[in-house]
């Protein structure tokens, strides 16, 4: 072992007073997919049972373990070691993606952070938990399950204890998962993430292990490859071993100039911490993901009507997906994988653009798309495989894949006021604002300013054709919204800014004559309805410059007259007497006003 790292790591380790302030868990749900299948059918728990997707068992219980099922293994070569294999269909994930939440949901009970890996992994940031427990704990603390190696003295930092106390936690909540879900799992417990996910599965399955933090090198040094270190990912493990250095030993040894003539500095230090068992990297708490996707893979596919097939059985399934998410997509990418087959290697590319949120509507509360909506997702998405294919020559693809990349949010909570809004959003499905593919040219661009759009997505691939932000798009939308330039960034008044109709909808609304209202526009017991129903009659107020003799200066008058009458007095009732909060009593909806998304506070002055 590198006496260098040994010497500065013993050394930091008694100079600094509190070395290791973290307290991660680490947990993992036992064979998951098996154990989803047993709770469902629980006379299967007694059997070898492996999950099937395609030739492959992506995972098996611990019955069929114990014959040498492994994961990934070709289905023949699990039913040569196990020729009782019972083997059950995994392809379909819903129940595994809801178990997966549900698991996530109680783990978040403990208000701490949470960050979900994949489906079965969370990491527990638990550090202020056990600070709030050491307050009242006066004696000796003892560890909870195992530890890969008791410690030769105690760390002055007081981390030893700390641990054990977050051993502790790690229990209660493998317990609360256990009781109130049927799972077994397994945890890790370190100072940081990276040790606490390596020394999860050392006792398993359905048990704990903890490590201290002076036994980080001695068990990194155990691993036999550096690809066991969750972020070295296939190009530096390649990197790596051309240069001779395969086992996590081999990377301790190594010293850091070596490295340095390989790798940018960083990433050398990087790389010799993580060999030692340093890492720093925080626990996120998991918020909704940036894009959902799914995609197919396959050995080749070389016809068009074979990709659309393809590609709509996918549709099928991402929109269940979107469906449970809630949020409304406003845009979408397509990828693939081409072979090439004179060079044996393969590709992928993406073309990704916006859609229009006027393809999805609300149904009581849950997103759908229509037939003549999924039509319309599929003409983009064979649009885009056209700009990604030039179809005069043979092609080859090995996968295809679809995610909707961007959002607009949608509060579900009754007080929200996109709900009171609700038939707008039927109305801009009414206009059926024509979509276009081309990023730059969209009529409505609701993703150029709507706030969740301005996350990144998740684009690993080569992006072919990226969504740009005009800036000038941004003001014209802006002002189309009513708000100034300055408040697009406010998430809130955007969301009204999106719902509402502005006179120019309102014409083609009324154009159209409403000829689909008993589709769209569902009665609900909203004032909105009102309002909108009579168009020629909003129509006029919007045409004689609105009613709106009592709004201050900075109103749109446009947005008022497009609110129901309800509405309009209870920002008339503020507007008189702007220092009080009260509305008039007559109104059914002043009951709310106290509530976070009542409407007046979109209309007070930005400052
Ligand atoms: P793992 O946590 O790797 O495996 P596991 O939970 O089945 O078993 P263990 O007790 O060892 O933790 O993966 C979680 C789930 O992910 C697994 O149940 C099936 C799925 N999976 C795949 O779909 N493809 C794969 O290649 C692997 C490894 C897993
Ligand atoms: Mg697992």
């Amino acid at each position: 072992m590198d006496d260098r790292i040994m010497e500065s790591s013993s050394s930091t380790f008694t100079d600094v007073a509190s070395e290791h302030p973290k307290s991660i868990i680490h947990i993992d749900i036992d064979c998951f997919y098996a154990q989803v299948e047993m709770i469902r059918k629980p006379e299967l728990r007694s059997q070898p049972l492996g999950i099937q997707q395609k030739n492959i068992v992506v995972t098996s219980n611990y019955e069929a373990r114990k014959y040498g099922v492994k994961k990934c293994m070709l289905i023949t070569d699990a039913l040569k070691v196990c020729p009782n294999l019972k083997l059950v269909n995994g392809e379909d994930l819903h129940d595994y993606r809801t178990a997966s939440n549900k698991i996530f949901a109680v783990l978040q009970t403990w208000k701490c952070p949470v960050e979900k890996l994949g489906m079965d992994e969370n990491y527990i940031d638990v550090t202020n938990l056990v600070q709030e427990r050491l307050k009242s704990i006066n004696s000796g603390v003892t560890v909870a399950g195992h530890v890969f190696s008791e410690p030769s003295m105690d760390c002055p930092c007081g981390c030893h204890t700390r641990l054990k106390i977050s051993s502790q936690v790690a229990t209660e909540m493998r317990q609360k998962i256990y009781n109130e879900l049927g799972f077994t799992t397994c945890a890790g417990i370190a100072h940081n993430k990276l040790l606490a996910k390596l020394i999860c599965p050392f006792h398993k399955p359905n048990d704990q292990t903890t490590i201290y933090p002076e036994h980080g090198p001695l068990f990194m040094s155990t691993l036999q490859s550096v690809r066991s270190i969750p972020s070295i990912g296939s190009k530096t493990t390649e990197a790596l071993i051309s240069q001779k250095i395969i086992t996590v030993s081999d990377l301790q040894k190594v010293s850091l100039d070596v490295l340095k003539k390989h790798f940018s500095s960083d990433m050398a230090v990087r790389l010799k911490n993580l060999s030692i068992g340093e890492d720093n990297t925080p626990v996120k708490q998991t918020g909704r993901p940036q894009s959902i996707g799914l995609e197919d893979s396959f050995k080749t596919v070389s016809v068009k009507s074979e990709v659309e097939e393809r590609f709509a059985a996918l549709l099928q399934r991402l929109l269940v997906l979107v469906r449970e998410d809630g949020r409304i997509p406003v845009s979408l990418r397509v990828t693939l994988r081409k072979k090439d087959v004179k060079r044996l290697s393969s590709h992928r590319e993406s073309r990704q653009c916006q859609v229009s949120p006027s393809i999805f509507t609300i149904n009581n509360g849950t997103l759908t798309v229509t037939e003549a909506g999924q039509n319309k997702l599929m003409t983009i998405i064979m649009r885009l495989f056209n700009k990604l294919i030039d179809l005069t020559k043979p092609f080859h693809l090995t996968l295809v894949g679809l995610a909707f990349t961007k959002f607009q949010e949608r509060m579900t909570g009754r007080s929200s006021i996109v709900n009171y809004l609700m038939n707008d959003i039927s109305v801009q499905s009414v206009l059926n604002i024509q979509n276009d593919c081309d990023t730059s040219a969209s009529s409505m661009d609701y993703s150029a300013a709507s706030p969740s759009s301005s996350t990144t997505t998740d684009l690993s691939d080569a992006e072919v054709e990226p969504s740009p932000k005009k800036p000038k798009k941004v003001g014209l939308i802006a002002k189309r919204r009513c708000f100034s330039k300055e408040e697009v960034a406010s998430p809130s008044k955007l969301r009204v800014g999106d719902l509402r109709l502005n006179s120019k909808e309102l014409e083609k609304v009324s154009e159209l004559r409403l000829n689909s209202r008993d589709r769209s526009l569902t009665p609900r017991a909203s004032p909105a309805k009102d309002n909108l129903s009579d168009t020629s009659d909003t129509m006029k107020d919007v045409a004689e410059g609105g009613n709106c003799e009592d709004c201050p200066s900075y109103v749109d008058r446009e947005v008022f007259n497009a609110l129901p009458d309800e509405m309009q007095q209870e920002l008339k009732a503020m507007w008189k007497n702007p220092s009080s909060s009260e509305v008039p009593r007559s109104s059914p909806r002043t009951s709310n006003r106290s509530k976070p998304n009542t409407l007046l506070k979109y209309f007070v002055p930005h400052k």
